[in-house]
């Protein structure tokens, strides 16, 4: 299995960056990077250094990374640089065409786990030294730009930024979009089974917000007024919160840049803080999105809802209550550790992309938070069953959670040969 994730990491390498899967991703993606060089730092530092220095390449001048880097165009992916268009922003970056949307802002944490990993820690610090300026730059455009009421927590204007892209989430927001319907040809749907995949009219509502964000030339304040989608994801805002603290730590290792520390922790003390008055549902024992444009809490419960784990940011009281909520909807019998949506509300789907099924990456991040608040015993379970997953039928993009749907001929869902399940699975059994 090792040799195998080695040698899908070494199939999908495109000469300084890495594609997410063969065919159906064949661009570089923001948070797949990261997750990615965590893997490749474990067998080859000099292609994980490279892999995150590509990405920053293709950061804006205000400091903004692009969600996708379309670094070679490919026919089999849609929407492309051409439905995109992000150089209609005055700052977007004129070397590296890609998207005008984010993803969440992983590479701080990633640069700290590169750093523990690596053998040469003084080879590995010059690297960090190399790039950390470029992160702080990523995270002051989160909090100058994405954050109007100045609350510490940033928004997200699509949910292809969340990461997240179908979750049942965001179906309360489609459902008032009023979405024209396009007429387009969709390339994914050719590539995987379509019942896999988000449905025609989900692809409507996804275009129709880049739409929306081209006719304001992808301005963020213009974004922040007008776009019919705007929430503040738990997912997005921990990792950003677990990087700002990746920094904090990476700058002390290096010395000196003590006013980049001073603003560091600024933001987390006023974000932390933000964040748990205003995410955390008591009655759900769940952290919950929360929907600016119309101004509510979206009271689902996913496996983003436990990320602030991942973050330290529960109280040891919070913390108890997210793991009897995970325990209690997610971890019945027969289900694998950790669904994508609760098993126990009508919208789950255990087949279907981000409404249901298991994610390599989602489960890495609770295993890491689960550790940092001491409970060994769940983390453990979650790092069997995306092991035993991974290892029933190799490393696909996402998992069924029901047990008795493995057989012998049983296979994944998405993408096979995927990028991130293979880095990640590489990290999981070195730890
Ligand atoms: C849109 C690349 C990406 C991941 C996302 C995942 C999926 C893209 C798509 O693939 O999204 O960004 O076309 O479906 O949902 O998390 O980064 O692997």
């Amino acid at each position: 299995m090792k040799a195998k994730a080695i040698q899908i990491l070494n199939d999908n390498w495109k000469d300084g960056y890495t594609i997410p899967s063969q065919n159906l991703y064949p661009y570089q993606w923001k948070w797949d990077a990261g997750f990615i060089a965590i893997g490749l730092a474990h067998f080859n530092m000099e292609r994980a250094e490279k892999e995150i220095k590509t990405l920053l390449n293709a950061q804006w001048e205000n400091g903004f990374i692009p969600h996708i880097v379309f670094h070679q165009l490919s026919e089999t992916y849609f929407p492309g640089p051409n439905f995109h268009k992000a150089d209609l922003h005055p700052l977007s970056n004129k070397k590296y065409s890609s998207t005008g949307m984010t993803q969440p802002p992983v590479i701080g944490f990633v640069l700290e786990k590169i750093y523990h990993i690596a053998e040469n820690k003084s080879a590995a610090l010059e690297f960090v030294k190399d790039c950390i300026d470029q992160v702080f730059k990523a995270h002051q455009y989160f909090y100058n730009y994405r954050d109007p009421k100045k609350e510490g927590l940033v928004y997200i204007y699509h949910n292809w930024e969340s990461g997240t892209d179908n979750s049942p989430i965001w179906d309360c927001i489609f459902e008032i979009m009023d979405s024209p319907v396009l007429n387009i040809e969709r390339k994914d749907t050719s590539i995987v089974d379509p019942s896999e995949r988000p449905s025609k009219r989900e692809y409507d509502h996804y275009l129709h917000l880049i739409n929306c964000a081209k006719d304001h030339h992808y301005d963020d304040a213009k974004i922040a007024e007008n776009s019919p989608f705007l929430v503040q994801d738990p997912l997005f805002n921990s990792i950003l919160i677990k990087s700002n603290k990746a920094l904090i730590n990476l700058y002390e290792l290096i010395g000196g840049n003590e006013a980049k520390i001073n603003q560091l922790q600024q933001w987390q003390e006023k974000s932390i803080s933000s964040f748990n008055s205003k995410l955390y549902d008591a009655e759900l024992g769940a952290y919950v999105h929360y929907d600016l444009r119309n101004e509510k809490p979206i009271r689902l419960v996913s496996s983003s809802s436990f990320s602030p784990l991942f973050a330290g940011i529960p109280s040891k009281d919070q913390a108890n209550a997210l793991v009897t909520t995970m325990v209690e909807k997610f971890g019945g019998d027969g289900l694998y550790l950790c669904a994508s949506f609760d098993p126990t509300n009508e919208k789950f789907n255990p087949k279907k992309y981000w409404r249901g099924p298991v994610w390599i990456n989602l489960n890495w991040m609770l295993i890491d938070g689960l550790l940092e608040y001491d409970f060994k015993e769940l983390a453990q379970r979650i790092k069997a069953d995306s092991i035993e997953i991974i290892e029933k039928v190799g490393f696909y993009e996402y998992f069924d959670v029901r047990k008795k749907f493995y057989t012998a001929s049983s296979k994944g869902y998405g993408a096979a040969n995927f990028s991130w399940s293979a880095a990640l699975y590489l990290d999981l059994i070195n730890n």
